[in-house]
């Protein structure tokens, strides 16, 4: 069985980072170690919080899993609360994460919808894009890609924008870059990527539906690097992420009595399993 180290906060209420990525890497027969980097009572979308910085766990923790000999198959960080936590992260890529066929998956969450979240400023950002550098598969929606690329956003995109935004976001240093969050035609939404070495390039859409929704970033993410550890090729791991949060998507819009806060993934893991 492969194993999959996690490392992003734990969000007690508000279905996102590490109780997303458990459940849906577990799910898919994958092993998830969690390394959290905060403890907070809620995400910070609501309109207050409680935090608990872990970072001082981190040493610890991996310097026990060093002593007993235990490496992981990938590598796949999400939300991080500080830049000191990123500047961890690159020592804990060269402890654990290189070696033959180990992947380093790096999501950047920091931004949606436009704006950075309200955790963060452009300090974070540019410690937050040092990081895709080092990673072998990035994730960051069209917010983070705008950010981190330097590229004015714009919500009405059309496919020279986003081939032009991808185009930048591959040179940030990562072999397989994938865009989430791209609409290139009227009504659909979907995903846009490319693989470096193979000069391969996976576009995949679905129905657009007209909300916002919480964790969905996560969830894609967290289903994408199970996928791939579960043997698919990454393109096919694309489409199937895609599909999945389409579909949790879709049944959260239809449950008169859903949480604001985030969707029904619990709901959908059965139509996931069943997508193997
Ligand atoms: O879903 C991304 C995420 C993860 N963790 C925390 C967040 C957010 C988004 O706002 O606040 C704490």
């Amino acid at each position: 069985m492969k194993r999959i180290l996690t490392v992003q906060d734990i969000s007690c209420l508000g279905k996102c980072s590490i109780t997303i990525a458990l459940p849906v890497i577990s799910a898919l027969g994958v092993e998830c170690v969690i390394l959290p980097t905060a403890v907070l009572s809620n995400h910070t979308l609501f309109k207050s919080f409680t935090v608990k910085d872990l970072s001082d766990q981190i040493a610890p923790i991996t310097g026990q899993w060093k002593s007993e000999g235990v490496e992981f198959d990938a590598i796949y960080t999400g939300y991080l609360g500080t830049i000191e936590q990123i500047d961890m992260m690159k020592d804990l890529f060269k402890t654990f994460g290189s070696g033959d066929g180990k992947l380093v998956f790096v999501d950047p969450v920091m931004a949606d919808n436009g704006k950075l979240y309200p955790a963060f400023d452009m300090d974070y950002a540019r410690k937050n894009t040092e990081l895709c550098s080092c990673a072998d598969i990035i994730v960051p929606n069209i917010t983070e890609a705008c950010i981190m690329t330097g590229t004015e956003y714009c919500e009405d995109h059309d496919e020279a924008y986003i081939k032009d935004l991808l185009s930048k976001v591959v040179n940030l240093g990562a072999r397989i870059s994938v865009l989430t969050g791209v609409s290139l035609s009227e009504g659909k939404t979907g995903v846009m990527g490319y693989d470096r070495d193979k000069d391969e390039y996976c576009v995949y859409q679905n129905d657009k539906v007209n909300a916002i929704f919480h964790g969905t970033g996560d969830l894609f993410s967290s289903t994408m690097i199970g996928e791939i550890m579960h043997g698919k090729d990454w393109k096919d791991a694309v489409r199937i992420a895609a599909d999945y949060t389409a579909h949790t998507i879709d049944v959260t819009m239809k449950d008169p009595k859903k949480p604001w806060y985030g969707v029904n993934f619990e709901e959908t893991i059965p139509y996931l399993v069943s997508m193997e």
